[in-house]
């Protein structure tokens, strides 16, 4: 995997490049739209390539784990034939689906046993065999296991569960580089940094990590709950630290706003649930701000979904039709609406990459934190 940096911003630390992976460029900054179970929810693959131009999904280790398992994934010639999409895809490992997912569930310097949420089946993750699953998934990236530790989180706990998390990356690389693909393609390991709100582990983490001199480097542990100021501190810490040549994924984030901003500290990569899952809950993302299509005020509003925008279903539908179907929990709204979202998510990121290059993000950033949180 290789990420050339094409330019970066004077005022900010936003930078614009692409990471070339096995399955094609990606152009960064980027939003990975979250393809769970291998579908991104209620989105065909073609909506996905020709009309929103997603460059990349993400798929978890835990879920396809689970379902369908990893003998039908390996029968398949691993995800991408399984599902038909042919873009790069990043899965995540495991450990942070098993602590938001699971209820029993016991974390060891081995790894982590858990119960399935399907069948209560009795399950261990580890270091190693999280790389061998990811391996037969067959992702372009493939993300280290790790602790997301909750928040708040106290401080003797973070620094003890930071420690275990560099040692199981350790037990990763190992393995990983003494593993080979399984489909002739390249895969490469992200590592993830951790230390919750604590600016000295989170500097003693980056410097770990990079240590690791991997293609690519990630940042974990934030979006579960700190308040966005501190999200900001962390980032800004960890950014300063992980090396400018290599692409950097901040993990689970986040609102349009949260994107911006920590586009302007130097990350590359985000992924959400966000804009799939607000979607069939009728939360509208778009260039003015964000709109509950549920509310009343839209019943009789015949106008297109989003008027500004060049996306097909946004003028074909009406707000009022598009209410109408989400209210009747109609599966075509579900559709509709997360299609809408996830094209506005990779706008405004492409939008974010031509203004870096054009040298006008900056000010163009701090116009737009002002408007998308607003509730029309
Ligand atoms: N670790 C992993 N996946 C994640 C996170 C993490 O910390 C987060 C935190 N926002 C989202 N997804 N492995």
């Amino acid at each position: 995997m290789k990420f050339t940096l094409q330019a970066q911003d004077t005022l900010s630390k936003a930078r614009a490049g692409v990471v070339e992976t096995a399955h094609g460029p990606i152009q960064t900054p980027i939003f990975m739209p979250v393809g769970t179970a291998g579908t991104v929810k209620a989105i065909h693959q073609h909506e996905l390539k020709n009309d929103i131009e997603a460059q990349i999904i993400l798929g978890n280790t835990y879920h396809l784990y689970l379902r369908p398992g990893l003998d039908v994934l390996n029968k398949a010639g691993g995800l991408h034939k399984f599902n038909g999409w042919d873009r790069p895809i990043l899965t995540d490992s495991g450990g942070y689906q098993v602590y938001s997912l699971t209820e029993v569930r016991k974390i060891k310097e081995e790894g982590v046993t858990f119960r399935s949420h399907i069948d209560g089946s009795k399950h261990l993750f580890t270091p190693e065999n999280v790389m061998d699953t990811q391996r037969i998934i067959g992702a372009d990236i493939i993300m280290a296991f790790d602790e997301c530790t909750p928040y708040p989180c106290d401080y003797g706990y973070a620094r003890r569960s930071l420690d275990m998390t560099h040692r199981w990356l350790k037990r990763c690389v190992d393995r990983f580089d003494s593993t080979d693909p399984l489909y002739g393609y390249d895969q490469t390991l992200f590592p993830i940094v951790q230390g919750s709100v604590y600016k000295d582990l989170r500097i003693k983490s980056a410097e770990t990590i990079a240590s690791f001199n991997r293609d690519g480097n990630a940042i974990g542990g934030l979006s579960v709950g700190e308040p966005a100021e501190e999200m900001y501190a962390m980032t800004e810490v960890v950014c300063d630290i992980l090396p400018q040549e290599k692409p950097r994924y901040l993990m689970g984030v986040g609102t349009p706003v949260n994107i911006l901003e920590n586009i302007a500290l130097g990350v590359d990569m985000f992924d959400c649930v966000m804009p799939t899952r607000n979607a069939r809950n009728g939360m509208l993302f778009t260039q003015n701000g964000i709109i509950n299509i549920k509310n009343e005020k839209w019943k009789d509003d015949f106008s297109p979904i989003e008027a500004e925008s060049d996306l097909h279903t946004d003028q074909f539908y009406s707000k009022a039709y598009l209410r109408h179907l989400i209210k009747s929990q109609e599966i075509l709204g579900a559709q509709i609406a997360s299609l809408h979202n996830l094209h506005f998510y990779l706008w405004l990121v492409n939008q974010a990459r031509e203004k870096i290059i054009d040298g006008t993000f900056y000010d163009w950033k701090n116009k737009m934190v002002k408007i998308l949180d607003q509730r029309l």
